[in-house]
């Protein structure tokens, strides 16, 4: 396992359309190891392939309690089959957009298809933390970042944010 550098905005990898994997193998299970191990030292609660350079569609996830035992998820080719007309706003934030949050209205429910670890079909609901985490998650796989639901003016002050911070630690 590694801890792999994760990129962040203006990296145009980002805005990638990530492709899906023809198979759950040894490697793609390497990846998401790579993947679960940089997340958790960055701190986060999600990632997506794409983040750390590699566009495939693939995300990991932990949303239980920090205090509690570790409960990692493996999303291979998630799919958003239907989401509920209700919707839930959430101050969110990004591994690859440090130091910016902002509110972002998703639907509050969603019904998702992915294989897991080891190749497995899932189908079920995600409501509550884990619909807002693997939204912004599925997002990044088809180049999307939070700050692109927000206004134009509200995306290019966080862009220039991490760029002015970037310069800062480079001096
Ligand atoms: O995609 C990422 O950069 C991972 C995010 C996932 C996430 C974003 C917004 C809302 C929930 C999850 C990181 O975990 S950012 C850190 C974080 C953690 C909890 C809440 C907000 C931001
Ligand atoms: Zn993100």
């Amino acid at each position: 396992m590694a801890i792999r550098p994760i990129l962040t905005v203006p990296d145009p990898i980002l805005k990638q359309v990530s492709k899906p994997v023809a198979a759950v193998t040894d490697e793609t299970r390497a990846l998401m190891d790579d993947m679960l191990e940089t997340m958790y030292a960055a701190p986060g609660i999600g990632l997506a392939a794409v983040q750390i350079g590699e566009p495939v569609r693939v995300i990991v996830m932990d949303i239980s309690p920090e205090d509690g035992p570790r409960a990692p998820r493996y999303f291979v080719n998630p799919e958003i089959l239907e989401t509920v007309d209700e919707t839930q706003p959430y101050e969110e934030g990004c591994l690859s957009v440090p130091d910016y949050y902002d509110t972002v209205e998703r639907p509050a429910k969603a019904k998702i298809r992915y294989l897991d670890y080891n190749g497995r079909e899932v189908v079920e609901w995600a409501e509550g933390m884990y619909a807002v985490c693997i939204q912004h998650e599925m997002d990044h796989l088809d180049g999307t970042l939070f700050i692109d639901h927000l206004s134009r003016l509200k995306r290019q002050f966080a862009i220039n944010k991490v760029k002015k911070a970037r310069r800062a630690a480079a001096a």
